[in-house]
């Protein structure tokens, strides 16, 4: 497995002439680790010491450059892989985002895409602020607000009337809010409070009508709608001294204050402990190689002008990666087959049988790597080139039982067929036959001649027909009754034998339909059960949701707003309709193989 080597951030998403585009030495990178990755991205107004704390992260001091004058540093996202510190085999990438507001900028429509591409693409979301979390900060904090505009969870919009918006939950990030140079007693009414509490606090509506206070009502509302998950960290100031303040990154820990060194290992421990795996609905993990591919799909989105949708993006990520595991099973077929079979085999069951288990293993294979192959495309590509491999592991097996067949009847023949001669002479015919008959017995006994065996012996026996005539016709010893008695039973030998081997090519037809019945029904099962699987998922997913509508309906009855709680009946009752059919459906139909 790839071990991320970086030994500095490199930019992911670049920013220039207000027009966003994907790095490709930096997909690059993405593409070469197939660990699943905890992606934590760092969001907020420009100058708040965003950069710095990613740098914490890293655990360095240095790394994503802090800039010292009030000019914005961070352009665009920058990325960083390191080995998660804490779970092995995880990939930990950070993404520093370039500031918000900078006025600087022209165009800030590209700010809010910067925003709704660091909560599309990590698992933990960081919105950086300074100060405190009050009117100014939640109003700053209005991208949040334009999330329903940005993002997409679905490409056609839902039937049954299920809000865009609602779906975020399914995939949206945890939400962490870092309060930077906090100068507050964090206490409500005398009474002190946790960092939590502050926010949840913070969050809660305000009554009236002023505009103000119904733009920051708008933030909190799609803040807590959006973020269930939610984590507040406080920050003091870093040091009281204004030179050192500028230079941070190059100051020993010993200069800075111990109360902000403690909140910052706490910030870092907890995100080190707690931050997730980034998923996508449905329980689909997400690689160092599939940020790459969600990357440039959503970036891609935004630069022709379309909204960045998670489902485009996962069909996306299901193509490339279905392909991927067509090929590998495939592989995995042909070389265990090529481990597992004695070619050539005894019977034909006995290759089949080895192939049932190989197909059975490529299959699982196939499974464990594919996802939303929802019209089994893939898995029938995979079916129809093991058939393929199979045919030809066949034809292979045939080859080497005629050839090793061929080989053993030479050895044995050998004498018979250099003095064939010797049985032109009265009596000739009976020692003929006798001599034939032991060469018979003796193939016979050859052991792992393979499906060929009969077939090659008789190609001997017609090969001898015309001799045999001969030596009968020269046979001076027998009479004509003798004679024709002894044509005759040659003849009936040699239907009967002919018989027997057609019996054989029967049964070995009857070996390939139920082998085939055997792999259709593997097939069927191992699907049936992966599509058990998805539905659970997406089941899952939606308890999740309804989970979290439910909650919300409470929390705005609890504050007083009864109407806005009255509102969500509707699409609450439709969701838990939805579960109830989707439980209802014991298995889900797949389409016949
Ligand atoms: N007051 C204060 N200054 C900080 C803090 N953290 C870092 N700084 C200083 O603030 C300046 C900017 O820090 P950065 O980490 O580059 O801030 P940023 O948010 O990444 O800035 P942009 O990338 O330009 O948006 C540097 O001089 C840092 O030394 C902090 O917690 N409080
Ligand atoms: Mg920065």
């Amino acid at each position: 497995m790839a071990r991320p080597q970086m030994m500095a951030p490199i930019c992911l998403v670049e920013n220039h002439n207000d027009q966003l585009s994907v790095n490709q030495t930096a997909i690059e990178i993405l593409d070469n680790i197939s660990q699943p990755v905890v992606v934590v991205a760092i969001v907020g107004l420009y100058r708040t010491g965003k950069s710095y704390l990613m740098n914490r992260l890293a655990e360095q001091n240095h790394g994503f450059p802090l800039g010292s004058t009030v000019q914005s540093e961070t352009k665009g996202i920058w990325m960083w892989c390191v080995p998660h510190p804490t779970k092995p085999n995880h990939t930990l990438v950070l993404l520093d985002t370039e500031g918000l507001g900078d006025v600087e900028k022209g165009d800030s429509k590209n700010d809010s895409w910067i925003f709704a591409l660091a909560v599309l693409l990590s698992s933990t979301f960081v919105y950086n602020s300074m100060g405190t979390i009050n009117h100014q900060a939640l109003e700053q904090l209005h991208y949040v607000t334009e999330l329903t505009e940005l993002i997409r969870a679905k490409s056609s919009p839902n039937p049954d009337g299920i809000k865009n918006s609602t779906e975020f939950v399914s995939f949206f990030p945890d939400f962490i809010w870092a309060v930077r140079d906090f100068m507050l007693e964090l206490q409500i009414d005398g009474k002190s409070i946790t960092e939590d509490e502050y926010l949840e606090n913070a969050l809660k509506l305000i009554p009236g009508d002023n505009p103000r206070i119904q733009a920051s009502n708008l933030s909190r509302e799609c803040i807590r709608r959006f973020f269930p998950k939610r984590k507040c960290f406080v920050f003091d100031q870093p040091t009281h001294d204004k030179v050192l303040l500028r230079k941070l990154d190059t100051i020993s820990e010993e200069q800075l204050d111990p109360m902000f060194l403690e909140q910052t290992r706490a910030f870092v421990s907890y995100i080190f402990t707690h931050g997730k795996i980034k998923t996508l609905r449905e329980g689909i993990k997400v690689t160092g190689n599939r940020l790459g591919t969600l990357v440039t799909t959503y970036v891609d989105a935004i630069s022709s002008g379309t909204v960045p949708c998670l489902d485009d993006a996962v069909t996306t990520l299901a193509q490339r990666e279905n392909s991927a595991a067509v090929q590998k099973a495939a592989e995995h077929y042909s070389e265990q087959m090529g481990q597992q079979l004695r070619i050539p085999t005894d019977t034909l069951q006995e290759l089949l049988d080895v192939h049932a288990a190989c197909e059975k293993e490529a299959i699982a294979v196939f499974m464990e790597d594919s996802f939303k192959d929802k019209t089994q495309q893939f898995q029938r590509k995979l079916l129809e080139i093991i058939e393929e491999k199979k045919k030809m592991f066949m034809l292979k097996n045939e080859e080497a039982s005629d050839q090793y067949c061929q080989e053993e009847l030479n050895r044995l023949s050998e004498t018979f067929v250099e003095n064939i001669s010797t049985f032109s002479v009265p009596g000739g015919h009976r020692l003929y036959m006798e001599m034939r008959e032991k060469i018979e017995d003796n193939y016979w006994q050859v052991p792992r001649k393979g499906v060929k065996a009969s077939e090659v012996f008789q190609r001997f026996l017609q090969s001898q027909a015309t001799i045999e005539n001969s030596i009968l016709k020269a046979d001076t010893a027998l009479t004509a009754g003798e004679e024709v008695i002894a044509e005759e039973r040659a003849q009936k030998e040699a239907a009967e034998k002919e018989q027997e081997l057609l019996r054989q090519k029967q049964e070995e037809q009857q070996q390939l339909l139920e082998a085939q019945e055997k792999s259709h029904k593997e097939n069927h099962e191992q699907l049936r059960i992966k599509l058990i699987h998805e539905r659970d998922q997406l089941i899952e997913d939606h308890k999740i949701i309804l989970e979290n509508q439910l909650q919300h309906q409470k929390s705005w009855l609890e504050e007083g707003f009864k109407k806005k709680s009255e509102e969500m009946c509707g699409e609450i009752q439709r969701l838990k309709s939805d579960i109830e059919e989707m439980e209802r459906t014991a298995a889900p139909l797949c389409t016949v193989l």
